[in-house]
């Protein structure tokens, strides 16, 4: 009998650098989202320069994954996205809105790391429509649905005065970003006290908006990066109903222990299921690609009845 509130599967890992066709380091830190009966992963791959590139592929039950043969999205080799994709892109978000696919990936340059905004429909075409934060943010998830006709977003900032916390910020076109607040922070002494960021693009339940991020505690023997859950108001994403108070999964398997960066687990994608069940997908380690599964009624109970106040 297990008290895993995450249930992993039984063969995780289920991508890893063999089953990609080009030659890549890593296979981690995947978006995921279904289109046309499909899953379809995002996935950020170190190239042996140690700049990242973003593949995608394909499966029928969401564990079973098909690379395709060639990468997605790569850095531009001119244009105005050039000079800040020139380190690579990596750690992509995919939000499905207005019948069309959103993604927000992380772009890194000499100029620091900033967010970059691509849309798709088809997975086929990518248009990269804008760089949408200045240097030094990360973790940026659309909401995939509108609040009184305007987009809103979850990021995490850098700042050397205040540990690193989770800001809303909305737009009326998805270019231009604004009325910023931030809504989360770190706990101190607890498993998130370094730093939070957002995860998996939220998932709306009839209690909330469920939100899956990232917690870091550091230790003697570096950071340990964990997973955890905050319900957010269905009208008014900005206000935060509760944050579980414990994680909801750690390293563990050794390939989540040991790899590029040990003692990691890390979320850019989640599914919900018509079954209540929610397929979370994690990068191990920097390294691999892992899921498992949990009920979406067990995670919004942990954030109402084991919750604490946001910040
Ligand atoms: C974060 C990001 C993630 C990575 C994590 C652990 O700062 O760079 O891409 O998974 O560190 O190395």
């Amino acid at each position: 009998m297990t008290h895993e509130i995450v249930r992993r599967y039984s063969q995780n890992p289920i991508l890893t650098k063999r089953d990609i066709p080009y030659p890549v380091e890593t296979v981690h830190n995947a978006a995921v989202v279904k289109h046309q009966g499909r899953y379809i992963m995002l996935f950020r791959s170190h190239l042996r320069t140690g700049r990242s590139i973003i593949g995608l592929a394909r499966s029928y039950d969401g564990f079973r994954f098909v690379a395709d043969p060639e990468p997605f999205l790569t850095p531009e080799p001119d244009g105005p996205f050039a000079e800040y994709e020139e380190f690579g892109v990596e750690d992509p978000r995919v939000t499905p809105l207005d019948g069309e696919y959103i993604i927000t990936y992380s772009a890194y340059s000499r100029n620091g790391v900033r967010i970059a905004l691509a849309k798709t429909k088809d997975f086929g075409q990518v248009e990269k429509v804008a760089l949408i934060t200045e240097a030094d943010y990360r973790n940026v998830v659309i909401f995939p649905e509108k609040f009184g006709g305007i987009y809103a977003r979850l990021d995490r900032p850098h700042s050397e005065i205040a540990p690193w916390s989770i800001w809303i910020s909305y737009s009326p076109d998805l270019r231009f970003w604004g009325e910023s607040q931030l809504i989360m922070k770190p706990v101190q002494y607890h498993w998130d006290e370094m730093k939070i960021g957002p995860g998996a693009p939220p998932i709306k339940t009839d209690r909330g908006w469920l939100s899956i991020y990232h917690g870091v505690f550091q230790t003697m023997d570096g950071s340990v990066y964990r997973l955890g859950v905050a319900l957010h108001d269905l009208k008014n994403p900005a206000k935060i109903i509760g944050v579980g108070d414990s994680w909801i999964l750690q390293p563990e398997d050794l390939w989540e222990t040991t790899g590029y960066v040990h003692n990691v687990v890390f979320t850019c994608g989640a599914v919900p299921e018509p079954d209540g069940t929610v397929k979370i997908y994690w990068g191990g380690a920097d390294t691999v690609m892992c899921v498992g599964e949990a009920n979406i009624s067990d995670l919004v109970q942990l954030c109402l009845e084991h919750g604490r106040p946001p910040k």
